[in-house]
């Protein structure tokens, strides 16, 4: 089955199929182009990486982190995720578009969005899931949406937020595989956010990266081929309290 081809952990070797991956290149606010991190500068001798907002990460290969490293710092912003050095600017109650730089059709599954007050290392940030978006309907999921809108994702950062720095966790889980115990593939992307307005409320119930998913949870393991018509999403509840 060509799909599973694409998503062995073996796309270092195969470059051609790592195409059909893909990491957020960057994201507007009222239209405004703000720049995310290119995994291939990773690597660059220190202070030579262009500076972004975006967490830069071991994912060159463009790939994922799996069902079995839920529980590591990983699946916050991705493999050894480091703190970006610029910021979106944003207003509370702005929407703002992820720009993915291609992406798979058949990497169907959700796009979740999540905020965390500021941190530099990736292992303190605590999310609050502000979004979410799965099975539209039929084999429909909003994987296909983002694909057919010029790979772009939108959420709204909640419009009674407290003005401060953030960290939004945009993520697509891929469910191609996910029939199988540790086959669903995660693709977290992590930029910081400058939030301005007069909002007031911060959050206070954010969990830690590591107690997001569960390998076993029903949104993990779960078989986009049935004839599931809903989709149970993992993860938290939505934090609704400054919307
Ligand atoms: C699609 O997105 C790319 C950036 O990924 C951008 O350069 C291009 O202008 C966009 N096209 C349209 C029609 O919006
Ligand atoms: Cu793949």
């Amino acid at each position: 089955m060509r799909f599973y081809v694409a998503c062995l952990g073996l796309v270092a070797s195969l470059p051609q199929l790592t195409l059909a991956h893909g990491f957020v290149s960057g994201v507007t606010v009222n239209g405004k182009w703000t720049a995310g991190a290119d995994p291939v500068w990773y690597y660059y001798p220190e202070g030579t990486a262009p500076a972004t907002a975006g967490w830069d990460a071991l994912n060159q290969d463009i790939g994922f982190i799996e069902p079995a490293n839920f529980g590591t710092s990983d699946i916050n912003c991705h493999k050894s995720a480091k703190v970006g050095k610029n910021f979106v600017d944003v207003k509370a109650g702005d929407k703002i578009t992820f720009y993915w730089n291609t992406w798979a059709d058949s990497h169907k599954g959700p796009i979740i969005n999540y905020i965390a007050p500021y941190q530099s290392t990736a292992g303190a940030l605590k999310w609050s899931k502000i979004s979410q978006g799965g099975l539209v309907s039929g084999n429909t999921w909003v994987t296909d949406q983002m694909i057919a809108s010029n790979f772009t994702s939108s959420t709204t950062i909640p419009k009674n937020l407290k003005a401060g720095d953030y960290v939004v966790r945009h993520e697509i889980i891929a469910l191609h595989g996910a029939s199988n115990d540790n086959g669903a593939q995660a693709y977290p992307q992590c930029l910081n956010l400058r939030v301005s307005g007069s909002g007031k409320v911060a959050p206070t119930s954010g969990v830690a990266g590591t107690s997001l998913y569960k390998r076993s949870d029903a949104g993990i393991m779960f078989n986009i081929y049935g004839s599931a018509t809903s989709y149970p999403y993992p993860g938290p509840q939505l934090w609704t309290a400054a919307n």
